[in-house]
């Protein structure tokens, strides 16, 4: 076919470095920008497959997320905006890895094994973040989209979820929402505006941008807000570096401020990462403490939030909290025992948690990193409309159902989303009156640390139990179960980056010092049985 004589010529254009070899990780390929150009090409061409093969617009986006400026990477979206399917990451792998001389016969395998017909079109979405190199690697698959007879739309500089948005909107005919970006300023803002209507004035909102894509998306959304919300940013890319000493990711792992933010004492504060679909919230307390409200405490938030409108609108509808093995013991206790919500535990990667959530009414899932959304069943919003239009219903049950109708347009149900977040969390607080000190005090957290530990190769460790126990290497397992019997309320596990090239480790234990501890004698047990490399760790 002439496609395929078309796509292998313009395969040369990105060479493939010779033994290079990459996994679909955690979310997407991501490694050293340098690395992937044939790799952007190439999921230009599986965005094309993929397309013809769900007869829906598909989405790509040219990012690395939290990851340090010089990496970049690549997340394929699906028709309704969530994450690809896991059959197809195998796929993806393949065609990456694919010698040039191979690359036209490891297409011709997928579209077999999937049976697609190449006669019809395909439609790809595309963005990007603000990194030097996402330019080029944006261009590096749209070449590939065109390659293979594709039609490609280019949205430019978005955030990871405003093309979720997007892929979502086109497929569902503009059901749910304008497809365009304006479209998400508009459902957004005006559904906050509607929940926060009546609320009192309140503060200013501190936001540390990560001197990426979501600081420069906050400023286009804040006239939107119609004042309704003053937002101070900092770090908006002006002038430092991409998520270097600032941002979500840093902000959680360091648990202390980004550099450059100024915060007043009981000041609410939150981060973006890189791509704008995480975010955590902190505050100063009148010693001077930093306290760290993450994603654990923005699910218990939120959560109180939904299951309080859903009481009073008198529906019984089944909500769900789904977690990852990084979730804060006290966090899981305080959702199971006082909430009463059920409570799942999933492997790390939102894919993952997105899935489980479908399983409620109304599920919540977010990762402790701040990555996480609420998704709400069609029949539970068919319900939440009926009730919110039903005149002869009581008036505090259909303005219940009414403020449910507004979370629900707040809310981006396709994935995680800083900015929508943000806005749920805002209008959750000013609603219920909350401070940011009375919202920490829901429960306490146990203290904890995360760190990382440098590997020969991280592929040694594998795991089960949603990634709470090792398999392998022998006896690491036995060494991590003797260690958090030495603490009192320990835990911790280890797993495989699939986004970085380093092994996590994550303790938490009764108090600072022995979280601390805990997290430090992990680590050179992961250092000594996983084959560490450099240095290895020290007590903290
Ligand atoms: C991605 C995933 C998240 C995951 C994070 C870290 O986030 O979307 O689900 O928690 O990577 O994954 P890992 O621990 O495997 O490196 P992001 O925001 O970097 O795209």
């Amino acid at each position: 076919m002439a496609q395929f004589e078309a796509t292998y010529q313009k395969s040369a254009q990105y060479p493939k470095p010779a033994g290079l070899v990459l996994q679909y990780g955690t979310a997407g390929f991501r490694t050293n920008a340098k690395q992937l150009p044939h790799v952007m090409f190439r999921m230009g061409l599986l965005a094309v497959l993929r397309s013809l093969r769900t007869r829906a617009t598909i989405g790509v986006m040219v990012t690395a997320s939290h990851n340090p400026e010089e990496d970049n990477g690549v997340k394929l979206i699906d028709p309704m905006g969530e994450m690809l399917e896991l059959a197809w990451e195998g796929y993806a792998t393949q065609l990456a890895n694919a010698e040039q001389d191979g690359l036209v016969t490891a297409l011709r395998d997928i579209i077999e094994r999937e049976a697609i017909n190449m006669d019809h079109s395909a439609s790809v979405f595309v963005g990007r973040d603000t990194r030097p190199s996402s330019q080029s690697l944006s261009q590096a698959v749209q070449d590939g989209v065109s390659a293979l007879g594709g039609h490609c739309q280019d949205f430019g500089l978005v955030i990871t979820p405003q093309l979720h948005y997007l892929v979502c909107c086109q497929n569902t005919q503009g059901r749910y929402g304008d497809i365009s970006v304006e479209g998400y300023y508009k459902k957004l803002s005006e559904a906050f505006i509607k929940i926060t209507k009546n609320a009192p004035p309140r503060q200013p909102l501190r936001v540390d941008g990560a001197n990426g894509i979501g600081a420069l998306q906050l400023k286009a959304l804040e006239p939107y807000l119609q004042g309704q919300l003053t937002v101070l940013l900092t770090n908006d890319g002006s002038t430092g570096k991409l998520n270097h000493l600032c941002g979500a990711d840093y902000v959680k792992v360091q648990q202390g401020a980004p550099q450059g933010m100024e915060m007043g004492l009981g000041e609410r504060c939150c981060s973006f990462d890189g791509d704008g679909d995480r975010i955590v919230y902190y505050y100063n307390d009148d010693k001077g403490r930093f306290h760290l409200l993450d994603g654990d405490k923005i699910a218990t938030l939120i959560s109180t939030f939904i299951k309080e409108l859903l009481t009073k609108a008198g529906l019984d509808l089944q909500l769900g909290v789904v977690q990852t093995a990084y979730a804060n013991g006290s966090s899981t206790h305080y959702l199971q025992d006082n909430m009463k919500v059920i409570v799942r535990c999933v492997k790390t990667g939102v894919k993952h948690l997105h899935h489980v959530a479908l399983e409620f009414n109304v599920g919540v899932y977010f990762e402790a990193n701040g990555h996480g959304t609420v998704l709400f069943s069609k029949a539970a919003e068919e319900k939440i409309h009926q009730l919110a239009k039903d005149a002869s219903a009581a008036e505090e049950r259909r303005s219940a159902a009414a403020q449910l109708e507004s979370t629900i347009n707040l809310i981006n149900q396709t994935v995680g989303d800083a900015i929508s977040d943000m806005l749920l969390i805002e209008a959750v607080l000013a609603v219920k009156g909350l401070t940011v000190q009375q919202w920490d005090a829901i429960y306490t957290e146990l203290p904890n640390r995360q760190l990382k530990v440098k590997v020969a190769d991280r592929r040694v460790i594998n795991t089960t139990d949603a990634e709470r126990k090792t398999t392998s290497p022998a006896g690491l397992q036995e060494a991590i179960d003797e260690l958090n019997r030495k603490y009192r309320l320990a835990r911790s596990f280890v797993r495989p980056s699939g986004t970085e090239d380093v092994v996590r480790v994550y303790a938490e234990a009764e108090t600072r010092e022995t979280a601390d501890a805990l997290a430090h004698e992990v680590s050179l047990a992961v250092y000594r049985l996983a084959g560490g490399v450099g240095e290895e760790p020290k007590p903290l």
